[in-house]
């Protein structure tokens, strides 16, 4: 008993080192925050940690210094404004986009900020005419969110000279978290102000009133200004100065156009589309129920799944995952193959039709009043420099499916148009291959106007070029993307369902008829090592830290990246090029037909009556003309009343 009460005793007179107050909690680091999650590409975490980084007072960075802003007389005080100007539009992008406050801060130190609430009609107009004059320079962050807020409003913005989110982009195009806030605090280490949000003020909750409104946007101008001081200088600095200002600056416009432009639907059909997909998919449900016997198990249960293929059904296990075994797409296709079941079969096909309806259903809740879609591009989302698209996601639409095809039907041409016409790169990829590594076999073919995959599939199989079947061919296709992208012979065997044996064969024949490329695709890897970034045709840079991390894991993605980031990234920088000769060309020559699309490598044109020869040859001269390439650019045009139909 004794004992036992020395034992458990606390002690109380211990020696501690430290002063008390050292060991106290000091809140989480936000910079250190931000550092960790870039590296590790983490974004749900990061947005769980940053609040604690927030609310820890002290050790939170520190809080942006006072803006002196200016309300009254602001209006003459900006229109007075010529150098360039940072300015910030409160307000919201998208369908019900609106603006309610607006602020300017050139170089003197004082910001401006208006209330639009209120204007009076000369102010609207003074406003109006200076935001619509393209000599004065405005620097945003967000441009295009900008430019819908303030179209919405019956205003033009014109003269849109840099945006500090487009920069902080190109300078770490793999971070996460573009906002105002996020970059103010990721590379000046100020933390906003935690006011009210625009939201709250425009439902005037903040009970500061139209003072406040202004005051806001001001101080936000003025933290556009202070980064964008920050953040040219770091892409002039990186060799990005061209691609920014005359690449990605101007496109801005060019989207925002063609966001607000949208594209018309058919909703009848996109409605029996998607009657059509659910009914397949309850089809499907129903034929995988009978196959157990009628028990209606939920097909959209991992847990449930797991059941009753490994333990009812006695299946071979897959990949081990924490709740079990795992019942992805790709392990139960997997599964499939190797063990073919009437359950699996209808299990898979429940799951490709369910994927498809939610696709349609997606796009069907998506057409506006006004018959069309908007979607929203993005030049901040992915960090090879690919447009991404969202709301809705315009990219995901199968490209070469039957499904697809029916989904691209209901794309149609809007009234007061006559057709549609798209025009897409062919084998651009493979273009930028030949180019970049200087292969003479691959430069060769493309100037002989080979078709590209049968020219290598002869090489490889030794056969004639007309006697490589389909097959051989998308083998070959496969492998050559599969090779740029860092498909080792495992995955090429996986891929196309050969030994891998075979599969290495294969890849040592390729490379040993195609050595530039094998060269290319090593100096590839070992120069963004050796730099840090790779660079594209243009001079886009990806930084890759993890090329030199310890952990295998993490370099052998990087390296992925790297081998990929030039090619995708190059023809991303192509196809953007070209929609600006486009759009220059459309308007230089006064047609009054509209960029509507750009997805993969194709673009889409909503055509005015009597323009489609002049918008066929628009579009094959600037698309050819987008890069001066060592292999011709080779450009499919189309034309129909719908976007399948205009496909090729
Ligand atoms: N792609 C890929 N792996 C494949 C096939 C395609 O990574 N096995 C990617 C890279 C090219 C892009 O998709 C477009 O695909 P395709 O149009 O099929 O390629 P292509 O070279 O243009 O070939 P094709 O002449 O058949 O259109
Ligand atoms: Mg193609």
């Amino acid at each position: 008993m004794r004992l036992n009460r020395e034992l458990n005793h606390l002690l109380t007179d211990l020696e501690v080192a430290v002063p008390l107050a050292d060991l106290e909690y000091p809140g989480a680091d936000a910079a250190a925050i931000h550092e960790v999650c870039d590296a590790l590409q983490f974004r749900t975490l990061r947005d769980k940690l940053l609040p604690l980084a927030t609310d820890a007072g002290e050790a939170s960075p520190e809080t942006a210094p006072p803006v002196v802003v200016q309300t009254a007389g602001a209006v003459a005080a900006i229109a007075a404004m010529t150098g360039t100007v940072a300015l910030h539009v409160d307000g919201r992008g998208g369908v019900d986009a609106d603006a309610w406050a607006l602020g300017a801060a050139d170089a003197a130190d004082a910001a401006w900020g208006v209330d639009l609430a209120d204007l009076s009609p000369e102010d609207e107009s003074t406003l109006g005419a200076w935001l619509a004059d393209p000599n004065i320079a405005k620097v945003l962050h967000g441009a295009k969110d900008g430019w819908h807020a303030l179209t919405a409003r019956g205003w033009e913005l014109a003269g849109i000279a840099g945006d500090t989110q487009i920069a902080a982009f190109l300078v770490n195009p793999d971070q996460r978290g573009f906002e105002l806030e996020q970059i103010l605090q990721r590379h000046l280490g100020l933390a906003l102000e935690s006011g009210p949000t625009a939201g709250e003020l425009d439902l005037g909750l903040d009970g500061g009133g139209a003072h406040h409104a202004g005051q806001r946007a001001g101080e936000r101008a003025a933290h556009v200004r202070t980064l964008a001081g920050v953040l040219e200088p770091m892409v002039d600095e990186r060799g990005m100065g061209a691609l920014y200002r005359e690449l990605e600056i101007p496109l801005i416009t060019v989207l925002a156009r063609m966001e607000h432009a949208g594209m018309a639907v058919d909703r009848a059909h996109l409605s029996t589309l998607a009657d059509e997909a659910r009914a397949r998919a309850d089809r499907a449900a129903e034929d995988a129920y009978d196959a157990l016997g009628g028990e209606r198990v939920n097909l959209g249960s991992p847990k449930q799944l797991q059941e009753v293929l490994f333990e009812r059904l006695g299946m071979p296990k897959t990949k081990k995952i924490k709740t079990g075994y795992s019942t992805d797409a790709s392990s139960l296709h997997d599964l499939s193959e190797k063990a073919p079941h009437p359950f699996l079969t209808a299990l898979l096909a429940h799951r490709d039709a369910s994927k498809l309806s939610q696709i349609i259903e997606t796009l069907a809740q998506a057409v506006q009043p006004d018959g069309r879609i908007h979607t929203t591009f993005s030049q901040v989302v992915a960090a090879t420099g690919r447009l991404s698209s969202k709301d809705p996601n315009l990219q995901n639409i199968p490209v070469r499916t039957a499904e697809g095809h029916r989904i691209r039907e209901a794309f149609v041409v809007g009234e007061g148009f006559d057709t549609l016409v798209t025009a897409d790169y062919s084998q651009i990829e493979m273009r930028i291959m030949a180019h970049l590594s200087g292969d003479a076999a691959l430069v060769e073919a493309f100037a002989a106007g080979e078709d590209l995959h049968r020219f290598v599939g002869s090489r490889v199989f030794g056969v004639a070029p007309e006697d490589v079947s389909p097959e051989m061919r998308s083998q070959v296709k496969a492998m050559s993307y599969g090779l740029a992208y860092g498909l080792s012979s495992f995955g090429l065997a996986r891929q196309l369902g050969l030994p891998v044996g075979a599969a290495q064969a294969l890849m040592d024949d390729y490379f040993s008829r195609f050595g530039a490329v094998r060269d290319y695709l090593r100096s590839v890897v070992e120069q963004a090592r050796a730099d840090g970034y790779t660079e594209t045709i243009f001079g886009r840079r990806r930084y890759i830290p993890d090329l030199t991390s310890t952990n295998r894991q993490r370099r052998d993605i990087a390296e992925r990246m790297a081998l990929n980031a030039p090619i995708q990234g190059s023809a991303a920088d192509l196809i953007k090029r070209a929609m600006l000769g486009v759009e220059r060309r459309l308007r230089d020559e006064g047609l009054a037909s509209r960029q509507v699309l750009q997805v993969h490598d194709e673009l889409v044109i909503e055509t005015a009556a009597g323009e489609q020869d002049a918008v066929e040859n628009i579009l094959r001269e600037e698309m050819h003309a987008a890069g001066d390439l060592s292999v011709p650019l080779e450009v499919n045009v189309g034309t129909g009343a719908d976007w399948r139909t205009a496909g090729h």
